[in-house]
């Protein structure tokens, strides 16, 4: 089962919450404050290996959730952090943001990491918040709960070389005279299902093969396997495209060169523009002049350069090999995919809406009052009044006033509803 392209959910660790305490012992008779802080929540981190070839591993497998921090405790103990996460995929996986359908990351080469979501803060144990004025604090703060998120891996495997052609055209064949591969091969059209990889070692260099289900004609609109599997050579640096010139399906090899690079063209312009050599397959099956006449029929009308191989004989295979690594030689690599500019783990400190309810009261919301109200604990009235200076202080009083707010009206803070008094 080859699998490449998959959504899957992720969320980061919530913060573990900091710690109202307060000293208490024989020795002791009026203890300071001493609630340790809560530990921040574990990260989901992307890792890219070469030891993977498909996105199978998640075709069950489609939620991961770091580790929640712990919550801080007397006597200033901290919480532990939670676990990280570390999802590996392979090479050439591209992440993109489900919600917005954006590029975040494309991990292209072997270990490269990707730190999607952060974990959570942790919270402030009271004994963060002592201070001169301030000898005992009865609050603590809670920790950052992160939201789930979802994201689509996408496999653009990362080959040199890309074979492409007609079904039974000879490219598994080719891949197994040529690497350390063993795909699978057939007298029937569309024996390869999915993409194979090879490494083919010339002169002590190597590159890597990638081998794509065949193409017909129509590809682009659906026919046969269609072309949804050209994405696994869209960032081979070199096309070799192999025509089968012994016309073993009945077809005339021109209309199938043809109708391939047509296909190409269909997918995209970046692939049709992609260098190409040309691979006449099956040389042994076809006598010596209708070979002559054939090639002189192609280069009469297309005038390129093309390579005759028989994987069968192994006619042509070595020539094929040097060629390959001499073009190589002279195409750089393609870039990385350009990842957008937006962040994605964006967390909102600082979003303030303030609007009427049904009942006339105001309701004050958004990424600032979130993680303002993080730091109370409101059964508490000595936090309360914290809570009602920090209101002031933050502006959020007279931005209330602003929008009307009287003596004996109703402000609403998240879970928390008070009538406000000058
Ligand atoms: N005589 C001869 N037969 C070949 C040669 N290359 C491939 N074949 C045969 O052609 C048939 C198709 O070969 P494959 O390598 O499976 O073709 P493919 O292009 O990978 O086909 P799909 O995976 O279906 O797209 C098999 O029966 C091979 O044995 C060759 O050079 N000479
Ligand atoms: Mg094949």
């Amino acid at each position: 089962m080859f699998l490449d392209r998959v959504k899957i959910t992720i969320k980061a660790g919530n913060g573990g919450n900091g710690s109202t305490s307060f000293l208490r012992n024989a020795m002791t008779a009026k203890g300071g404050p001493d609630g340790g802080e809560g530990g921040n929540g574990g990260s989901i981190i992307f890792q890219s290996t070469q030891n993977l070839n498909t996105l199978y591993d998640f075709r069950f497998h489609k939620k991961f959730v770091a580790g929640d921090g712990e919550n801080g405790a007397k006597k200033l103990q901290s919480g532990a952090n939670g676990k990280d996460v570390v999802i590996k995929v392979p090479c050439g996986t591209v992440i993109i943001d489900a919600e917005t359908n954006k590029i975040i990351a494309d991990l292209y080469e072997d270990n490269m990491e990707y730190i999607a979501l952060k974990g959570g803060k942790g919270g402030h144990g009271n004994a963060y918040y002592k201070s001169s004025i301030k000898q005992a604090p009865h609050y603590s703060q809670t920790g950052e709960v992160t939201k789930a998120r979802e994201v689509i891996l996408e496999l653009k495997t990362i080959a040199d070389v890309g074979l492409v052609g007609f079904p039974n055209a000879g490219k598994s064949t080719l891949l197994s005279c040529i690497s350390n591969a063993n795909p699978k091969i057939a007298n029937y059209p569309f024996t390869t299902l999915y993409p194979n990889l090879g490494v083919c070692e010339v002169k002590g260099q190597t590159f890597v093969v990638a081998d794509i289900p065949g193409l017909i004609e129509g590809a682009s609109e659906g026919q046969g396997l269609g072309h949804y599997f050209l994405k696994h050579v869209e960032r081979v640096r070199l096309i070799l495209h192999l025509v089968d010139i012994s016309q073993s399906e009945g077809r005339n090899f021109l209309d199938d060169y043809e109708i391939i690079n047509n296909e190409l063209k269909k997918y995209s312009e970046d692939l049709a523009q992609t260098e190409q050599v040309i691979v006449f397959t099956k040389a042994d099956l076809v006598d010596e002049n209708t070979l002559n006449e054939r090639l002189n029929s192609f280069t009469k009308k297309y005038n390129k350069d093309y390579i005759l191989i028989s994987s069968a004989t192994y006619q042509g295979i070595d020539k094929l090999k040097l060629l390959t690594l001499e073009k190589l030689s002279k195409i750089p690599k393609k870039p990385p995919l350009q990842v957008e500019e937006i962040n994605f783990d964006k967390r909102d400190y600082d979003s303030l809406t303030i609007t009427r309810d049904d009942e006339g009261a105001f309701v004050v919301s958004g990424g600032k009052i979130d993680n303002f109200v993080r730091g109370v604990v409101l059964s508490d009235t000595r936090s309360f009044a914290y809570f009602q200076n920090r209101l002031l202080e933050m502006g959020i009083i007279d931005m209330l006033k602003a929008k009307g707010l009287k003596n004996g009206d109703t402000v609403k803070i998240k879970d928390i509803a008070f009538e406000y008094s000058e």
